[in-house]
């Protein structure tokens, strides 16, 4: 059976009641606008967007993909009624060492060959690309993105998402932002090391499973197309790029190849990041000189957009990064974690709350102390919040209540000073460096001493809700 592509993602979403369409909105503003209003909350539907103004109707934008529990949740393959929880308890069990892989399997064409152009009739504005925040530096097709390549010496190939900016100037070329020590930077440098061309394949849209893969932190070495069949369990089917050979699944939507040069450079940003605000500024990327674009008849472009958090870029990842670091506590020698959760107003990254059974003195700040600080956790985090089992660590209101009736702040707040920490954060310091930033790490517990004699729970007893649901159940409204 063929691989689901993003068509089979969108009408799974649809009959789900999580896709809402926007007919007629244009991509100088209106698409960026909209996405921005629907992401200002979670569990807001997807958007698909169509009629874009200038462009050939069934030209399509998807969007707001990944905000949402139950989106993520089918997206995985998982209950729809899956928790917050159960989220992160998947990645737990689909993380690390043993998690399972299947190779790509490749096919000689697929959907993805239907328009192929290549040399000068190559034209990235065919595709209608948003301006996603009214003051990015430009149109970003790469968002909700693969982007492709392969280590020179031992062929181990590489994808990640890596924003992709359209450039204007040119509709031949493209400029790609990897960070240091991202694997697509480390790739690249290897190239030009030698003074090559670095071989590179972006695809901009394709089914969530495979863009989930392209966000997450697989390990180096490893192909993120084996993590992504073992997730999808079936080979991920692909095609060889005509110039670079570099495998695009077969099924997707929108897919492009070609090179980036030593030192070939471009204006690049500024863009809207994760954190909410345009910290990254305006500087220079590599630039990706196209030899061949790719496409299906009608394409739909894949946009993961960064934003004011919630958004779309961090809050699935958050999923992932909360078993991480329940994992990582569990390798330190913590006992008792019962949860994990990066509140996604913290762009999943600046909040993290962990639940634990408390089991000795000191069990608490302990856990709070290694999540803070754990390589999993401690990249960008601001807060950590460790709580008791009884309290659901998704839930805020919980949590709140939590530390407004637990945390006796003399003894409870610890205050951790040059912190791992990146330039996207507002607070990152020293001012001519920005990569140092300070964190709270807060004992929201029963106090240990008191555990026996603290005030009892004002609310009614699991045995008396399970009494009332079964006696008055039909009385009341769904999900009380
Ligand atoms: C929507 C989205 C946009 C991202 N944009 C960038 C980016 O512009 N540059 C970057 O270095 N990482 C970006 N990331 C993070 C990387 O995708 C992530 O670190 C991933 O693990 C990189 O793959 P790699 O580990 O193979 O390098 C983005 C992630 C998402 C989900
Ligand atoms: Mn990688």
């Amino acid at each position: 059976m063929a691989n689901p592509d993003l068509r089979d993602w969108l009408a799974q979403m649809e009959s789900a009641g999580e896709l809402h369409r926007v007919s007629g909105a244009n991509t100088e503003e209106e698409i960026g606008g909209i996405v921005d209003l629907f992401q200002r909350e979670t569990n807001r539907p997807a958007l698909l967007f169509d009629d874009i103004p200038g462009y050939p109707s069934g030209h399509r934008v998807a969007a707001n993909i990944l905000t949402g529990v139950r989106r993520i949740a089918l997206t995985l393959g998982l209950h729809e009624n899956a928790s917050e929880i159960d989220l992160v308890q998947y990645w737990r069990k689909h993380l690390g060492g043993d998690a399972k892989t299947i190779p790509p399997v490749s096919v000689s064409d697929g959907p993805i060959l239907q328009n192929v152009t290549q040399g000068d009739a190559v034209d990235l504005s065919r595709i209608p690309t948003p301006k996603w925040h009214e003051d990015d530096g430009g149109r970003y097709i790469g968002t909700g993105c693969m982007v492709i390549m392969k280590d020179p010496d031992s062929g181990w190939i590489n994808y990640g998402a890596y924003r992709v900016q359209a450039q204007d100037s040119d509709p031949r070329i493209a400029t790609v932002m990897c960070s240091k020590g991202k694997h697509g930077d480390l790739l690249m440098r290897r190239y030009h090391e030698r003074g090559e061309r670095c071989p590179i394949a972006v695809v901009a849209g394709m089914h969530p499973l495979l863009f989930t893969v392209a966000g997450i932190e697989i390990p180096y070495g490893k192909n993120e197309y084996d993590a992504a069949g073992g997730l999808l369990g079936a080979p991920v089917e692909v095609i060889h790029g005509p110039v670079t050979g570099l495998p695009i699944p077969a099924n997707a939507e929108i897919a492009f190849e070609g090179s980036i040069g030593p030192d070939d450079l471009a204006a690049e940003g500024p863009f809207g990041e994760w954190t909410g605000y345009f910290a990254g500024g305006h500087k220079k990327a590599p630039v990706i000189r196209i030899d061949t674009l790719m496409m299906r008849n009608d394409p739909i472009l894949l946009g993961a957009i960064p934003a004011v958090p919630p958004n779309d870029d961090t809050f699935y990842r958050g999923t992932y990064r909360c078993a991480g670091v329940w994992k990582q506590l569990e390798g330190a020698g913590i006992p008792g974690v019962t949860g994990v959760w990066s509140h996604e107003a913290g762009g999943s990254r600046m909040w993290l709350t962990v639940s634990i059974k408390q089991l000795y003195p000191g069990h608490a700040k302990q856990a709070g102390l290694i999540a803070s600080q754990c390589h999993a956790g401690a990249y960008a985090n601001k807060y950590v919040v460790v709580v008791d089992d009884d309290i659901d660590p998704a839930n805020i209101n919980e949590v709140i209540w939590a530390m407004c009736t637990r945390v006796d702040a003399r003894e409870d707040v610890e205050i951790l000073r040059g912190n791992w920490s990146t330039t996207l954060d507002p607070t990152a310091y020293p001012d001519d460096l920005r990569v140092f930033n300070t964190r709270m790490v807060i004992d929201a517990c029963r106090p240990w001493a008191r555990r026996d004699s603290f005030p009892k729970v004002a609310r009614s007893s699991k045995a008396l809700d399970e009494r009332i649901r079964a006696k008055f159940g039909a009385l009341l409204p769904p999900g009380y």
